[in-house]
C-alpha cells in the first residue's frame, strides 16, 4: 500500500476529528520514527509529550511483555499485588499520601474536579451543589463536556453545550485576577497548567505559581496543578511546580507516566483530601490495572535512572539558544521551559506554520502546529546533544529554505 492508500483508508473509516500531518508511521525507537516507506524522522512531538522516555523503551516494553503474560486486568473489585506496589512507588516518588489511578488525562482532571468539590463540601463546608473552581483562560485540560465547560477556546467548546456550571475563568499569568475572586467562600479550588501547552507553550512569569499557591493557602482553596504535559521531567524539573518550590494540594499526571505505552493517569493528594471520596463513589474499569501498574513503575524508574529532567533542562537551553540565534523573518520568537518549547512563526509570502511542518517532514523531522502560527517542539527527553544539534540543523535549514 502507498502512504496515500493508508491515509485514504483512515479517512474513509475514521471520524474526522483530527487533521494529521500527511505522514504514515510504522515503527518507533528512541527519538526516531520510520514511515511505511522506511523514511526516518526525528519525532519532535513525541505523542504530545507522552513519549518522554522515547519510543518503545526496552525497559518499559520488557515490563509490558512480562506482565502481559501474567495478569492484565482484575478490575478494582479485587486486589492485585502489583497495584499496591505501583501506588507506593508513585506516592513516594512525588511525596504524597495517596494516588487515585485512572487512564486518560481527561479522566484524571475530572477526578481532580470531583475530589476538589467533594473536599469543599465535606471539609471546607461549602453548601451542597454550590462549589466553584477557578480556571485560567486559554487552558487545555481535555475534551470531556465538563472540561470544555472550563475552556475559553471556541474550537474546544462550541456546539457541545449545555455546559457544566461552577467554573470561574480568570486570565492566566495574573495573580491579582486570582486574588480578586478568592473572597468568594464557595470557591474550593484553583486549577492551573504550570506551563500552558495547547495555548502555544505559554510560560508564566517567575513567581506566578508561588503567588497563586499562597493565595490559595490564605483562602483555604485547593491548588491543583495539571502536570499531564508539563510533568515528569518535561520542563527540566521533575514537576514544573518544582521551579517555584510549591507542592500542589492535588497533582494531576498522565502521558509520560506510561512512557507512551498504555494510557495511564493519576491524581495524587494527601489523606485529608483523598479520603473525602469513600468506596463506591468513584472508579474506572481499567484504572490501576496490573499492566499499567508494571509499565508505570518502569516508566518512572527510567526518569530517575536516565536523569531525564536534567537532560531536558540542558537540551532545552541548547534548543532555545540555537533557535534564538537563527535570524529568520518567519521566526517571531522561541519560548518554553526544558523540552516543552514552541516557535511562534510570522506567516510570510502566504507560508504558514503548517507549510513549515510539511517542509520539516520532507527534511526528516515531524512536529505539528498548535493554532495557526505556533509550532510546538517536544522531543523525547532522552534526546542526546548530538541528536539535538542534528535536529536543530534540520529546523534551521527548513526555515531558511522556506
Ligand atoms: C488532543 C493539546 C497537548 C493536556 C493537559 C489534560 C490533557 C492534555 C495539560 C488531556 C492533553 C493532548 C490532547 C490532544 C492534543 C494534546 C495537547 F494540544 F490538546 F493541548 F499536548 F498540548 N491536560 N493534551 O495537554 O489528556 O485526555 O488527552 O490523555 O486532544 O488533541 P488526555
Amino acid at each position: 500500500m502507498t502512504p496515500e492508500e493508508y491515509m485514504n483508508r483512515e479517512e474513509t473509516y475514521g471520524a474526522h476529528n483530527y487533521h494529521p500531518l500527511p505522514v504514515v508511521l510504522e515503527r518507533g525507537k528512541g527519538v526516531f520514527v520510520w514511515d511505511v516507506e522506511g523514511k526516518r524522522y526525528f519525532d519532535f512531538l513525541s505523542g504530545y509529550s507522552a513519549l518522554g522516555q522515547g519510543h518503545c523503551h526496552p525497559k518499559i516494553i520488557q515490563a509490558l511483555k512480562e506482565q502481559a503474560d501474567k495478569l492484565t486486568l482484575v478490575s478494582r473489585a479485587f486486589y492485585s499485588g502489583v497495584l499496591g506496589e505501583y501506588m507506593e512507588y508513585v506516592c513516594r516518588f512525588f511525596g504524597y499520601d495517596k494516588l487515585l489511578p485512572m487512564n486518560s488525562g481527561a479522566e484524571a482532571v475530572e477526578t481532580a474536579l470531583k475530589l476538589c468539590r467533594r473536599w469543599g463540601y465535606h471539609t471546607k463546608g461549602v453548601p451542597p451543589g454550590q462549589a466553584k473552581i477557578v480556571v485560567c483562560g486559554e487552558n487545555f485540560h481535555g475534551r470531556t463536556i465538563t472540561i470544555i465547560s472550563m475552556s475559553t477556546d471556541p474550537s474546544a467548546y462550541a456546539g457541545f453545550g449545555p455546559y457544566t456550571p461552577g467554573f470561574i475563568k480568570i486570565p492566566y499569568n495574573d495573580a491579582s485576577a486570582l486574588a480578586n475572586v478568592l473572597n468568594d467562600p464557595a470557591i474550593t479550588g484553583f486549577l492551573v497548567e504550570p506551563v500552558q501547552g495547547e495555548a502555544g507553550v505559554v510560560v508564566p512569569d517567575d513567581g506566578y505559581l508561588q503567588t497563586c499557591y499562597h493565595l490559595c493557602r490564605t483562602h483555604n482553596v485547593l491548588f491543583m496543578a495539571d502536570e499531564i504535559q508539563s510533568g515528569i521531567g518535561r520542563t527540566g524539573k521533575l514537576l514544573a511546580c518544582d521551579y517555584e518550590h510549591i507542592r500542589p494540594d492535588i497533582l494531576i499526571l498522565g502521558k509520560a507516566l506510561s512512557g507512551g505505552v498504555t494510557p495511564i493517569s493519576a491524581v495524587l493528594a494527601n489523606d485529608d483530601i483523598m479520603l473525602t471520596i469513600a468506596p463506591g463513589e468513584h472508579g474506572s474499569t481499567f484504572g490501576g490495572n496490573p499492566l499499567a501498574a508494571r509499565v508505570g513503575i518502569a516508566a518512572l524508574e527510567i526518569v530517575k535512572e536516565e536523569k531525564l529532567p536534567e537532560n531536558a533542562y540542558a537540551m532545552g537551553i541548547l534548543f532555545r539558544r540555537e533557535m534564538e540565534k537563527t535570524a529568520n523573518p518567519m521566526i517571531k520568537c522561541v519560548r518554553g521551559k526544558g523540552l516543552l518549547n514552541a516557535i511562534v512563526t510570522e506567516p510570510r509570502n502566504g507560508k504558514t506554520a503548517w507549510d513549515i511542518c510539511l517542509a520539516l517532514k520532507e527534511n526528516g523531522l515531524i512536529a505539528k502546529p498548535t493554532h495557526d502560527h505556533i509550532i510546538r517542539f517536544t522531543p523525547p527527553l532522552i534526546v542526546t546533544e548530538e541528536q539535538m544539534m542534528e535536529a536543530i540543523d534540520i529546523i534551521k535549514r527548513t526555515f531558511n529554505g522556506i
